[in-house]
């Protein structure tokens, strides 16, 4: 029974699902949890990550991280429900853009982990920045304009590497590392992202890092998968060096290392390129031609589509594991804003959905829902903006908020595509919410869908385990093959619009264009 394991470290947690595929069966067979804040409290996240003294300072420990997936493989190993020693080959994702720094001494720690002791003590020493800057951080302003200005501004940066120069890519991050930590940054042998560190340290060795996961760099060269050296050189001083080599989504990128292997009776199993968790939901969603776009609703909202040629107006265009393009929108205000309702009037997920279904439109009141600054668009004075109403109003606060969500979602979201929507694959932990799906599918007008798994990304890993393993041994596997099975919308979640409300969402969403327009470079209001 040949069994395919997918991991998945996003901000809030790590996630592991195996599923097996053979002729005749095609299912999921192990899906696990963890969550950063509940099960590693040592570490001291609030929504998996730690902040710094300005709120746009946001950092995670890697050895969370690591001892995550320490904890995971420990699950999996004593999982009854599956045989481990089928598993065939391993995949994963990670949040993007986040970057690990490591000093010289890593690989000989890897190649030397004793497998009875716990993984992350064993790599404190590995580290030459004792915490990675997440995708959440804002602090790199400067730095961006820098780079922008070294490659021939924002547009000729977006040609280069899919995107204008963002806060939270990798390559102003190394930049601000290079230049606020001289020291450190000579004394840093490598630079992983998320994804690749934790490849890296499967394989007990440094792992490739995809195009997908390479393209949220800033670094990498769009056309053809390389880094760039113009870009590299607008960044930090001998930085290629230091940089995972890029190889297909597809490839192997090494055996599972003897220290798991001891551990946990593992098997020495393929280990695949990781990719970034949006590339690996993509995947999961089964976008693999256009026409759809899948929406997920994580600790950041993302829309995103798959083309062949890459969409003339998208805010960031990535590589897509299967080889074409990947386009991308961003909004850094997704669940934690979301949370916020939560916290702040008291109420349960059943409470949000009954305001959201008692009154669809708000009475035409609406919300900028700018909790902490916004990367689309990019507004950088935190605050909820509040047209006819204020904080006190708890109906008109829920509403606001997620009806603004989603209103923003879609007007971001209509570059995306050149072809028609023809269906919306709805993911990520708020996709559970039928009414947040309601409110989605009257503002968009089309048809949304929940798929079975809920966790697209590490579902993505499971699926990109199994084609990289099919590839490998000569019996190549189409993509739509690849997802058949896994991905097909139930028409028992399906979530049409409501025509009654349709037209109301299209005059707001008007207005709202506007507002955002208005205000995105304004102080908060009220
Ligand atoms: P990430 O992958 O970014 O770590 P997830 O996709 O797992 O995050 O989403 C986690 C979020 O899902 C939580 O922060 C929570 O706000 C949200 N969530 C969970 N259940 C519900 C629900 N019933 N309705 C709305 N949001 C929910
Ligand atoms: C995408 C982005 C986030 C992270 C965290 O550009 O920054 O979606 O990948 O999930």
């Amino acid at each position: 029974m040949p069994l395919y394991l997918g991991l998945d470290c996003s901000t809030q947690g790590l996630t592991a699902i195996v599923i097996e595929v053979n002729r005749d069966v095609r299912r999921v067979v192990f899906n696990s949890s963890l969550n950063f804040d509940r099960d590693f409290p040592e570490y001291g996240t609030t929504g998996g990550v730690r902040r710094g003294v300005d709120a746009n300072e946001v950092f995670a420990s890697p050895l969370m991280w690591a001892d995550a997936l320490d904890r995971m493989m420990a699950r999996l190993a004593r999982g009854a429900e599956i045989d481990i020693t089928d598993i065939r080959a391993i995949a994963g994702s990670a949040q993007q853009h986040g970057t690990v720094y490591l000093n010289h001494h890593a690989p000989a720690a890897w190649r030397s982990l004793d497998p009875m002791a716990a993984l992350a003590p064993q790599l404190s020493h590995t580290l030459s920045r004792e915490l990675s800057p997440v995708w959440m951080d804002a602090t790199t302003t400067t730095q961006c304009r820098e780079i922008e200005e070294a490659l021939g501004g924002a547009e000729a940066t977006a040609a280069l590497t899919g995107s204008p120069a963002c806060e939270r890519f990798t390559g102003p991050q190394i930049r601000k590392f290079f230049q606020d930590q001289p020291a450190a940054y000579a004394h840093t042998a490598s630079i992983h992202l998320v994804s690749s560190y934790l490849a890296s340290l499967l394989a007990g060795a440094h792992a490739s890092i995809d195009p997908g996961d390479a393209s949220g760099t800033n670094l990498m060269n769009l056309r053809d998968n390389t880094w760039s050296q113009a870009a590299l050189e607008a960044t930090a001083p001998s930085l290629g060096t230091r940089l995972p080599v890029i190889r297909d989504s597809w490839e192997i990128a090494g055996r599972l290392s003897p220290y798991w292997q001891k551990r946990y009776s593992l098997p020495a199993t393929a280990i695949v390129s990781w990719t970034g968790d949006n590339p690996s939901s993509l995947i999961g969603t089964g976008i693999i031609r256009d026409g759809l776009l899948a929406v997920s609703l994580g600790t950041s909202d993302t829309a995103f589509t798959c083309t062949v040629e890459p969409a003339a107006r998208s805010s960031h265009v990535f590589r897509s594991p299967t080889g074409d393009f990947m386009n991308l929108v961003c909004f850094r205000n997704g669940s934690l804003a979301r949370e916020w309702l939560r916290r702040e009037y008291r109420l349960d997920w059943n409470a949000v959905g009954a305001i959201l279904d008692r009154s669809p439109g708000n009475d035409g009141l609406m919300m900028l829902p700018w909790l902490e600054t916004e990367i689309t668009p990019r507004v950088t004075r935190a605050g909820l903006r509040r047209f006819g109403f204020d904080h006190d109003d708890a109906d008109a606060n829920v509403r606001g908020l997620i009806e603004g969500q989603m209103m923003a979602i879609a007007n971001h979201a209509a570059s995306l595509s050149g072809a028609t929507i023809d269906r919306i694959i709805a993911t990520g932990g708020a996709a559970v919410n039928h009414a947040i799906l309601q409110v989605m599918a009257n503002v968009f007008n089309v048809d949304v869908y929940r798929l079975d798994v809920e966790n697209s990304a590490a579902l993505g890993a499971a699926l990109r385990a199994y084609h990289a393993d099919r590839l490998a041994s000569g019996e190549p596997v189409s993509w739509h093959t690849v997802v058949s099975g896994f991905t097909e919308p139930n028409p028992g979640h399906r979530v049409s619009p409501n025509p009654k409300h349709v037209a109301t969402y299209a005059a707001l969403r008007k207005e709202y264009a506007m507002l955002e327009h208005l205000h995105q470079h304004r102080d908060p209001i009220c």
